[in-house]
């Protein structure tokens, strides 16, 4: 099969073999859009930097130019960006077991399949730039500045979470990452509210905030409003679609009239990318980066991806969409397997050091869970009250779960309390 033809979901390829493949109602605006992962080809090798051409189906533009074609990459950072990919794939394997298991409870949604765009985003820019996404977080937890081991043990509610285990997925922060937010749309204004701070402390020459969410949030009017207001503040803010084709429980085509997500921003220019291949993602968000610092306000970028499970733990994934596709997509146009093709045909490394790569990622990720698994839970009367609000503005009490739950701050925590610390942003 052609490397265009099986860029696409079966249900998007023209000879379907069941009715539900011919849906017509699947035909995205996706369709053109070229999202296997290894067909960059090498152009030279100049000691330790790598020359690529990538190829001309891998972005589409709107209203700004697509980025060059022609990419640099050091042998290390493809090394780095496929052990990235790995150990991201590996936590959010782990995480599914221990989900299946009950050890992991309530809300969990894995990124298994959407590896580049994390990956591809977090190597692209800045350790200060700021990312703020929706559900399928843990990847960015971790590349932002956390650990396997916080995230794990943050799925399984212990002390030694990111969030001490009182906040589990979706809840957990660094001081570049913004969460996890379960609320859909919702981090799309918060994102262009941090972008506003960035040029407002006047950093917006050299940070950008990437705001994030899903096909299925691309409909909320706070969407549409945040773009506004970007745009007429021209601020720092590039606005990242994951478009996986699919929300929570339907397909894109039939939630949203326009699929071309890098189109709806009005005045605001957009792109669609390639969101299987790390490298075509990589030279999308530097674009988007050079775009914003360069005072031109903010950019659309829409990756085109895709999630191999449900989305979240408790959907199957499979009721609107059919095995074979995500077989499919997974066979075809899998990230991982696209860099670990491309490190190998340009003679980068040799397989046995990608080998060693996948066997050590599996090793530390079970060690995390292992480390995680011993942590203790928080206690019920101490923990619970602490790390609610910020250091020293606590009120003097607070009720718990029932009406005779009722816990008092100490004066050292309250500015509320006669003696207690200064109220927050009062002069000294
Ligand atoms: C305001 C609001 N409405 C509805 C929901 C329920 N809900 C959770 S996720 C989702 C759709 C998610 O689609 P998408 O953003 O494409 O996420 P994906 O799972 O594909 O990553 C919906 C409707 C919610 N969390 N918040
Ligand atoms: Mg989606």
């Amino acid at each position: 099969m052609s490397r265009v033809l099986r860029a696409f979901p079966s249900t998007l390829r023209p000879v379907a073999s069941t009715s539900r493949l011919s849906s017509p109602t699947l035909s995205l605006g996706a369709r053109f859009l070229q999202t296997t992962s290894d067909s960059a080809s090498h152009k030279a090798t100049e000691g330790d930097l790598v020359k690529v051409q990538l190829h001309a189906d891998y972005f589409k533009s709107h209203l700004c130019d697509i980025p060059s074609l022609e990419m640099e990459v050091s042998k290390s950072q493809l090394v780095d960006m496929y052990t990235q990919m790995v150990s991201m794939r590996r936590m959010e394997m782990a995480a599914d077991q221990l989900y299946k298991a009950k050890l992991i409870r309530g809300f969990c949604h894995l990124a298994i399949g959407q590896e580049a765009v994390s990956v591809g985003m977090h190597n692209a820019i800045k350790t200060d730039d700021k990312i703020i996404t929706a559900y399928r977080c843990h990847p960015f937890a971790v590349l932002r500045g956390g650990t396997i081991k916080g995230v794990i043990a943050e799925l399984l509610g212990r002390v030694d979470g990111m969030s001490h285990g009182k906040g589990g997925s979706m809840h957990i922060f660094t001081p570049t990452f913004f969460g996890g937010n379960g609320i859909v749309g919702a981090q799309v204004p918060l994102g262009a509210g941090i972008a506003f701070a960035q040029q407002y402390l006047g950093q917006d020459g050299d940070h950008a905030t990437f705001a994030m969410y899903g096909d299925g949030a691309s409909n909320q009017g706070q969407v549409f409003e945040a773009y506004n207001m970007a745009k007429l503040w021209n601020l720092p803010c590039v606005f990242v679609c994951e478009n996986n084709l699919y929300g929570m429980g339907t397909s894109a085509a039939r939630s949203s009239s326009n699929t071309q997500y890098f189109k709806r921003g009005d005045l605001i220019p957009g792109l669609q990318v390639n969101g299987m291949d790390v490298l075509a993602v990589t030279q999308a968000v530097k674009f988007a980066k050079e775009w914003t610092q360069s005072g031109k306000g903010p950019l659309l970028l829409e990756m085109v991806t895709y999630r191999y499970g449900g989305h979240s733990m408790s959907d199957p994934g499979t009721t609107y969409r059919t095995r074979e596709e995500i077989q499919h997509m997974r066979s075809s146009n899998d990230p991982i397997t696209g860099l670990k093709n491309n490190i190998l045909e340009w003679g980068v490394v040799e397989e046995s050091e990608l080998k060693a790569i996948d066997k050590e990622a599996r090793h530390e990720v079970e060690i995390a869970v292992e480390e995680a698994k011993k942590s203790p839970e928080p206690r019920q009367d101490v923990d619970m009250w602490t790390d609610i609000y910020y250091k020293g503005t606590a009120p003097m009490y607070m009720r718990g779960r029932e009406r005779e739950e009722i816990h008092h701050f100490k004066t050292e925590e309250s500015d509320l309390h006669v003696g207690g610390p200064k109220q927050f942003g009062a002069s000294a």
